[in-house]
């Protein structure tokens, strides 16, 4: 989708949402839904047909947990991705999705719930909320109180994720652990040459330029937007490209050096770069001035097909042994309580489960207001088009 075409979509949506789109145009559950036709070999009830729509992140799940839930349960996982919280929002705000599962992050989750997108979990169909962390489950209650409509998913953080031999022969003493590696220009430009990328995701970067001017990253100030702006264009000229994705694979063949990424995706770049055995090795780092952090939840749209099923697979998700699984693979923090599936290594991480010190320096993204988003829109526009 083209950049104005894309922000066209989350303009319209964005109105819709703010001008209170949840009334009518948001049908609840009862006039879509089949009539319960079925149980689990355990009890719980499923739809009548044999389905779970999904949407997710894109390299967010081990491939062989989709599997083997359709192979237990009998239903068919129709699984698609997305890499943008403005993608998912635009298709929820427009409704209709047929989705029955979809993972908004903390922010996004709050101003939708307000907009009438989903529907309140039924806590009865998820016995595996018991394992989950009652700490991290607190924290999402900031976008979610009483987390009456989602359950976290994964935790995250966001940084540098770099290939080490490049950077060293570039800038020997390079500051790995500091948001100086994108937003200092006689930084940034050292790397130019081989390739740097950020995120497309305008409301988690302007709070890491926030960071990293010490500001406050929930500011909705337009004075400090303007500043976060100024930082923005002058290292455009040394970024190759913005998108949220890409540099998974482009970090794992060498085509990219130096990418603002989440912990996750960038150690997944690390295992495929050591898998292919060329010798590139990736590292992540949280900066020192700290950073932001993030929840990707699951919630059930209002007007779910399946909304049995889409509990069954949430409640399924949060199985340790499943949720283990999942952050074994792709290398994020689970929302539940450490299990003895998940693997020492994920465990013991620092940049996916951060120790307490350097969680105390993590900002959760902030929940922006419309006036402060449209600001942020056009800013975002010209940072991408470089004018
Ligand atoms: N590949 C999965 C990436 C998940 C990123 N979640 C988005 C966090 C937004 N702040």
């Amino acid at each position: 989708m083209s950049i104005a075409l894309r922000s066209f979509c989350i303009g319209a949506a964005l109105a819709a949402l703010f001008a209170g789109c949840s009334g009518s145009s948001k049908s609840p559950t009862d006039d879509t839904e089949t009539p319960t036709a079925g149980a689990t070999a355990s009890g719980a009830p499923t739809d009548s047909e044999k389905v779970v729509n999904v949407y997710n992140w894109s390299d967010y799940i081990e491939p062989a947990v989709i599997a083997d839930f359709q192979k237990e349960y009998g239903i068919k996982v129709n699984y698609d991705v997305f890499d943008s919280n403005e993608v998912l929002e635009t298709k929820l705000l427009t409704g209709h999705t047929n989705y029955d599962v979809v993972a908004p992050s903390g922010p996004f989750l709050a101003r939708q719930i307000q907009a009438g997108v989903y529907q309140k979990l039924d806590k009865a169909l998820l016995p595996n909320l018991r394992n989950l962390d009652p700490q991290i489950a607190r924290n999402e209650a900031q976008y979610d109180p009483g987390n009456a409509y989602s359950v976290t998913y994964m935790w995250i953080t966001s940084g540098p994720g770099y290939d080490t031999a490049k950077i060293k022969q570039r800038m020997p003493d390079a500051p790995v652990d500091s948001w100086r590696m994108f937003y200092d220009p006689t930084v940034i430009a050292k790397f130019a040459d081989c390739g740097v990328s950020l995120l497309d995701a305008p409301s988690e970067v302007i709070a890491t330029v926030m960071v990293f001017l010490g500001k406050d990253p929930n500011s909705d100030s337009p004075t400090d937007l303007q500043a976060a702006e100024k930082v923005l264009m002058a290292i455009r000229p040394y970024v190759r490209y913005v998108h949220s994705s890409r540099y998974i694979d482009d970090l794992a063949n060498g085509e990219i050096c130096l990418a603002l990424g989440w912990s996750g995706d960038v150690k997944q770049a690390h295992d495929r770069a050591r898998d292919a055995g060329k010798g590139i090795d990736v590292a992540y780092n949280i900066p020192r001035e700290g950073g932001v952090s993030n929840f990707d939840t699951l919630a059930i749209p209002a007007d779910a097909p399946h909304p049995k099923n889409g509990h069954l697979f949430i409640d399924y998700l949060l199985r340790p042994e499943v949720a283990a699984r999942n952050s074994n693979f792709i290398k994020y923090a689970n929302g539940d309580l450490p299990s003895a599936q998940l693997s020492d290594a994920v465990k013991n991480d620092p940049g996916i489960y951060p120790p307490p010190q350097v969680q105390a320096k993590l900002h959760p993204e902030p929940t922006r207001s419309p006036e402060y988003t449209r600001l942020l829109t056009r800013t975002w526009t010209r940072f991408k088009t470089g004018k």
